[in-house]
């Protein structure tokens, strides 16, 4: 009978599982990333993400400091059981630093009991849907022109969908454009960079810049834009009518979905695609969007949401909506997301896309994995767990270096949203 205290006693083939230590390594290749690795009695290994771009060390003390001393001595097959402990226990609920820690356990807990069957992580959910993950890139410019170039050289490299932004002339940095040769990053600085913005600038650029893109490129492509989160409900409404005729795949975070009827204003008015969700951290974040059709694509993903478990229970509850997946795939989210999604992409039924902007070769080398690209597609590897490592002496060599993401204000200086 239980007296009400944990089970910490296992035995047999649980014993192997139990586990033995839980570590962060919070490490800089480039950009900063936080990882959770997890082992077990028998020696196995799993890796699970825990970067939340800007705010990373709140997350690496929440693990270190909350979570970590509740996994000694548990069994690590208990995958649901220790998401409920995390999540329930902890009395506060949700929040982007909650669910990503508990998304760090749970990945690598899905890893753990993946190679403990010696299967590939989309073995144990289900089994494959598909080959390989429809992937989009991100082309961005200067002018519309350099940002066509750029859409060009996608083509050429064989991708299928491409995301493309331009600079809104008059502003002095645009969102999503690069700076010189360097790819795009937009945590540069310790302090928030200070940015400048127009809506009414940014309305007039975009539909030329996709009227062009068709003309460039013809139909096949299939295009895709951020908002980003700086349009009013009715701006937005504007701009999803007025790309109409190009044919988005999607618009992205169109206007920000704290209050999530907003988008029923959006789709009075259009129908471009809609998709959302990178800050989303719960399936409550969305439940009014999926529920009412108001999106075609939940972009929550694996990290921040917490893990695999919760984001299948949204997928689920999407498909029955006709909702499809489009996780965030930005470089902040770090190989061992990107591998866990990959999985889960393979698997999940209503897939819809993955986006992929391309690591560093310095993060690359941190985090060995085996996913790779082809032909437009993302594939993930066969080897047991979700296929991504960690170089821990490489890590060592980039010690954690503050960065925040820039802020947005409006002409008159007032806050806007970034
Ligand atoms: C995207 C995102 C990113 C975010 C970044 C913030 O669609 O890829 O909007 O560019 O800005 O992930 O950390
Ligand atoms: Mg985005």
């Amino acid at each position: 009978m239980s007296d009400g205290t944990p089970q910490m006693q296992v035995e047999g083939s649980a014993r192997d599982r139990q586990i033995v230590s839980a570590r962060v390594i919070v490490t800089c290749p480039g950009r900063n990333f936080v990882t959770l690795r997890i082992e077990t009695r028998s020696g196995i290994v799993g890796l699970g993400d825990a970067t939340l771009n800007g705010r990373e060390l709140a997350v690496a003390s929440y693990l270190q400091d909350h979570v970590v001393p509740n996994l000694i001595g548990r069994d690590a097959g208990r995958i649901e059981d220790l998401w409920q402990f995390l999540y329930r226990g902890a009395y506060w609920r949700r929040g982007p630093v909650t669910m990503s820690a508990i998304a760090a356990v749970d990945v690598a807990l899905w890893d753990i009991v993946a190679k403990l069957a010696k299967l590939p992580l989309y073995q144990m959910l289900g089994g494959r849907s598909r080959e390989g993950a429809l992937v989009y890139g991100h082309a961005n410019g200067r002018d519309i022109a350099e940002t066509s170039d750029e859409v060009r050289r996608y083509i050429e490299k064989g991708f299928l969908a491409v995301r493309a932004q331009c600079a809104v002339p008059g502003l002095p940095k645009t969102y999503g454009i690069a700076v010189g040769a360097k790819a795009y990053e937009p945590a540069e600085s310790e302090l928030p960079l200070e940015t400048a913005w127009s809506t009414s600038k940014y309305l007039q650029i975009v539909p030329k810049l996709f009227e062009q893109l068709r003309v460039d490129h013809g139909n096949d492509i299939e295009l895709l834009h951020d908002g980003h989160h700086r349009m009013t409900p009715i701006e937005a409404a504007r701009l999803a009518r007025d790309l109409e005729p190009y044919r988005l795949f999607w618009l992205e975070d169109a206007t920000p979905a704290e209050n999530q009827r907003s988008f029923e204003i959006i789709r009075r008015h259009s129908v471009t695609p809609l998709a959302v969700g990178e800050v989303f951290n719960s399936i409550w974040d969305c439940k009014h969007l999926i529920s009412e059709q108001l999106i075609d694509y939940i972009r929550t993903t694996i990290v921040h949401a917490g893990g695999i478990t919760h984001v299948r229970r949204l997928a689920d509850f999407a498909g029955l909506h006709q909702v499809r997946t489009g996780f965030h795939g930005a470089t902040d989210l770090s190989p061992v997301t990107m591998g866990a999604a990959l999985h889960f992409d393979s698997w999940v039924p209503n897939f819809g896309i993955q986006e992929w902007m391309f690591h560093s070769q310095e993060t690359e080398d941190v985090f060995p994995h085996d996913y790779f690209f082809r032909d437009g597609r993302l594939f993930c590897g066969e080897s047991p767990g979700h296929g991504v490592s960690i170089d821990e002496k490489l890590a060592a060599r980039y010690p954690y270096s503050p960065r925040q993401l820039p802020v947005a204000r409006l002409p008159d200086g007032s806050m806007w949203d970034w």
